[in-house]
C-alpha cells in the first residue's frame, strides 16, 4: 500500500505534545529542586529527548494503522506510567523502583491511601492521549510517514544522537549519575522518568546476577571493616545482663516522630503519656535518635532492629530478600530459650512478613486473623490501636517465658484518619491535611500505649518485661514542609532540618530500675541489636552487625542514614553540604581547593566516605546473601 506524503508526521507531534506535557509534570506536579539555569534546561529537553526516542521508533512500521496504532497505546502506557509515579511520589516522595512494583499484595493494601493521593485534576494529564488517540484514528493515512530504510535509520540515529547529548549534559552537571544512582530524584530531573526506569531495570538485573555469582570471599574484607570501624570497643558496657532474662515487649509505635514529644499543638499537648515515661526513673530516652529507612517503611525499621544491617537503597529488603540467611535477634535468643512473637492485626503477607519473619527466626506471627476486626474497632488502615492492645493481651499471657513480643502499631498512618469519638485534641490548622490530622492520630496511639501499660501491670507481666517504645520512620514527608515550618516557627525547612525530622523517639524502660535518663548521643535503629542483646546478657562473638551497642562508652560516632546522608557527633551530612550539627550553620571547606561543589571534600568528607563503604559492605551481604557462606560459630 502507497501512503501519502503527511503534514506534520504525528510522530513527530506526540513527540512535542507528550514532550510538553512531561516537562510540566516535571516542573509543577513533582517537586524536583533546581539548582541552576543548565538544571533547568536539562529537566526541559529531556522530556522530548525521550519521547522523541519512543514515538520515533513508530518510523519502523510499515502499515500506517499499525504504526498509529503503536502512537496510541505507546503513549497511553508512557503517560500511565507518569500517572502511577506521581500517585506514589505524592505518598513517598520518590520515584517507583522496580522491586517496589513486584510488592503487588502492598500496592493493592494501599487501599485507602491511595484514593487520597489521586487528584480529580490528575485526568488531565490524558489530555494528549486522547487528542492523538482521536485525530490518529481519523487521518490514519494522512499521518503516517513512509519512510525508505535510509529514513528510518535516519530517524533512529537522530534520537540516540539527542540521548547522547542529555546524556553528556547530565554526566558534566552532576559527575557520576550513574554510578552513584543513589538519588533517583537527580536521576529523574537529568535523564528523565522514561530513561530512569531503563536505569533501574537494568541495574536490578545486574544485583539478582550478584547472588548467584556469589561466593563469600567478599566476606573477609567486610569483616575486616567491621573490626576496625564499627566494633571499637569490646568492654561490656554498664548495662550489660541489666534485663538478663526478661521478657521483651517491643512496641513499633507507627510514624512516631521526635518532634511530638514534650510539644503542643493548640495548646495542648500532644504525647501526655510519652512525656511522663521520659520522666520516669525507669526510662532511658535517646532524644537524638534517628530512623534510617529506606523504601520499605516500617519493614525496614524492623530489618534494621533485628539485624543491625541497613535495608536497600531500592525496594524492600523484606520483599526482595525474605529468603535469605540471616543471623538476627530472635535467631540468637531461641538459643538462650527464648520464643519470639510479632503481633500486627494486618494483612500478615503485607511486606511479604511471613517469609522474613520466618528468615529472622520469629516463632509465631499473630496477624489480623488472630484479632476481632469489625466495622465499630478499626478505621483507616484496620484494627485501632486500643483493641489490638487490649486483644493483645490473652496472647502474651498465653507466651511462654521468657518472650520476645513485638506488637506494630497502625492507626497512627498515613493518611491519619481518625473518628470525631477518638480525638482527643483537635487537629492542627494548615494548608497540609496530613500534618492536622496527625496530631489528634499520635494522641490516640499515646493514650493506647498508655492502656497497655495498664494492662501489662495488671496482669503482672510487667514487672518480668522491659519495654521498648521506637518510632519506625517519618509520618511527615518533605511534601508537607510549608506546613511543617508553620507548626515549627521556621521560615523553611532546610535540608539540615530535614534530617533532624528524622529523628524518632526510642524508650528503652526497664521497671525496678531507677538510673533512667536522657541520653542525648547520636544513635539509630542500626544499633539496637547489639544494645538488646547486651541488655539480655548475651555475649555473641563472632557476629556480622553495623551498630554499637547504645550503653557502650566508645562508639564509632555516627549514623548513616540509607541515602548516604549521616549524622555525626560533630556534622551533619546532607544534600552535599556539611553542616556543624549543634548549630545548623553549614561547615566551611576546609582546603578550599575546589569550587565543585558536588565535591564533598569538606569537613564530612572522611566519615561520608565510610559511611559508603558501610552501606555499600551491607548491600553486599544482601544481594549475595553472604551470611550463607559465614561461620556464626
Ligand atoms: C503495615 C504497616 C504499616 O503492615 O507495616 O505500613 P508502612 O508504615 O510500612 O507503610
Ligand atoms: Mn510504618
Amino acid at each position: 500500500m502507497k501512503l501519502k506524503k503527511p503534514k506534520i508526521p504525528l510522530f513527530i507531534l506526540a513527540s512535542l505534545l507528550f514532550g510538553l506535557k512531561t516537562y510540566f509534570v516535571y516542573r509543577f506536579m513533582f517537586n524536583v529542586e533546581l539548582d541552576n539555569n543548565m538544571q533547568e534546561f536539562i529537566l526541559f529537553i529531556n522530556p522530548f529527548v525521550s519521547a522523541f526516542l519512543l514515538f520515533s521508533l513508530a518510523v519502523w512500521f510499515n502499515k500506517s494503522s499499525r504504526q498509529m496504532k503503536f502512537l496510541r497505546y505507546s503513549m497511553f502506557i508512557a503517560t500511565f506510567i507518569i500517572f502511577a509515579n506521581l500517585v506514589f511520589y505524592r505518598q513517598f516522595t520518590d520515584f517507583i523502583t522496580i522491586p517496589q512494583l513486584f510488592m503487588g499484595s502492598n500496592m493493592s493494601d494501599l487501599g485507602s491511601s491511595i484514593l487520597t493521593l489521586i487528584k480529580p485534576y490528575d485526568i488531565l494529564l490524558f489530555a494528549d492521549v486522547i487528542l492523538i488517540w482521536f485525530i490518529s484514528k481519523r487521518k490514519e493515512e494522512d499521518l503516517a510517514v513512509s519512510y525508505q530504510k535510509r529514513g528510518k535509520v535516519f530517524a533512529l540515529a537522530m534520537s540516540l544522537l539527542l540521548l547522547a547529548g542529555n546524556f553528556f549534559l547530565a554526566e558534566m552537571e552532576r559527575p557520576q549519575l550513574f554510578t552513584r544512582g543513589f538519588d533517583r530524584e537527580y536521576l529523574v530531573k537529568n535523564i528523565g522518568l522514561f530513561n530512569y526506569h531503563i536505569y533501574d531495570i537494568i541495574q536490578h538485573s545486574r544485583a539478582e546476577s550478584k547472588r548467584v555469582f556469589a561466593d563469600g570471599n567478599e566476606l573477609n574484607d567486610i569483616e575486616k571493616f567491621i573490626n576496625e570501624n564499627v566494633k571499637i570497643d569490646d568492654k561490656k558496657s554498664s548495662m550489660f545482663g541489666a534485663a538478663e532474662g526478661k521478657n521483651i515487649i517491643w512496641i513499633n509505635a507507627e510514624s512516631l516522630q521526635s518532634f511530638v514529644i514534650n510539644n503542643d499543638v493548640n495548646g495542648d499537648e500532644v504525647t501526655p503519656f510519652l512525656n511522663d515515661l521520659i520522666e520516669d526513673e525507669d526510662t532511658y530516652y535517646f532524644e537524638n535518635y534517628y530512623e534510617q529507612t529506606g523504601q520499605g517503611n516500617t519493614s525496614d525499621s524492623e530489618f534494621l532492629v533485628e539485624n543491625s544491617m541497613y535495608p536497600l537503597s531500592r525496594g524492600a529488603v523484606f520483599f526482595t530478600h525474605g529468603g535469605n540467611e540471616y543471623h538476627a535477634f530472635p535467631e540468637i535468643i531461641k538459643k538462650e530459650g527464648y520464643t519470639s512473637s510479632v503481633l500486627h492485626a494486618n494483612n500478615g503477607s503485607f511486606w511479604n512478613r511471613f517469609q522474613m519473619y520466618d528468615s529472622l527466626g520469629f516463632d509465631h506471627f499473630y496477624d489480623e486473623k488472630a484479632y476481632e476486626v469489625n466495622e465499630e474497632n478499626s478505621v483507616g488502615w484496620g484494627l485501632k490501636d486500643k483493641p489490638f492492645f487490649e486483644q493483645s493481651i490473652k496472647y502474651l499471657q498465653s507466651m511462654e517465658e521468657p518472650f520476645y513480643a513485638k506488637f506494630i502499631t497502625l492507626t497512627n498512618h498515613f493518611p491519619f484518619e481518625l473518628e470525631e469519638e477518638d480525638q482527643s485534641i483537635e487537629p492542627y490548622n494548615s494548608n497540609s491535611n496530613t500534618l492536622n490530622n496527625y496530631f489528634p492520630a499520635v494522641r490516640y496511639m499515646d493514650e493506647a500505649i498508655e492502656g497497655f501499660f495498664e494492662q501489662l501491670k495488671a496482669t503482672g507481666i510487667y514487672e518480668d518485661s522491659i519495654i521498648v517504645i521506637m518510632g519506625d520512620h517519618i509520618g511527615i514527608s518533605a511534601n508537607h514542609n510549608k506546613a511543617m515550618s508553620k507548626y515549627l516557627g521556621k521560615e523553611e525547612i532546610t535540608p539540615y532540618d530535614q534530617v533532624q525530622l528524622q529523628r524518632v523517639p526510642l524508650f528503652i524502660h526497664i521497671p525496678g530500675d531507677g538510673n533512667g535518663k536522657t541520653i542525648s548521643k547520636v544513635s539509630g535503629q542500626i544499633d539496637m541489636k547489639p544494645t538488646m542483646l547486651s541488655l539480655l546478657g548475651i555475649d555473641v562473638s563472632k557476629d556480622i552487625y553495623f551498630g554499637n551497642d547504645l550503653f557502650a562508652e566508645n562508639r564509632k560516632g555516627y549514623i548513616a542514614l540509607r541515602n548516604g546522608d549521616f549524622v555525626s557527633d560533630e556534622y551533619i551530612s546532607t544534600a552535599g553540604i556539611c553542616y556543624d550539627r549543634e548549630t545548623g550553620e553549614p561547615v566551611k571547606a576546609a582546603e578550599s581547593n575546589t569550587s565543585d561543589t558536588n565535591d564533598n571534600s569538606n569537613a564530612c568528607s572522611t566519615i561520608s566516605e565510610k559511611v559508603q563503604t558501610e552501606l555499600q559492605h551491607s548491600d553486599d551481604i544482601i544481594y549475595g546473601d553472604l551470611l550463607r557462606f559465614y561461620d556464626f560459630k
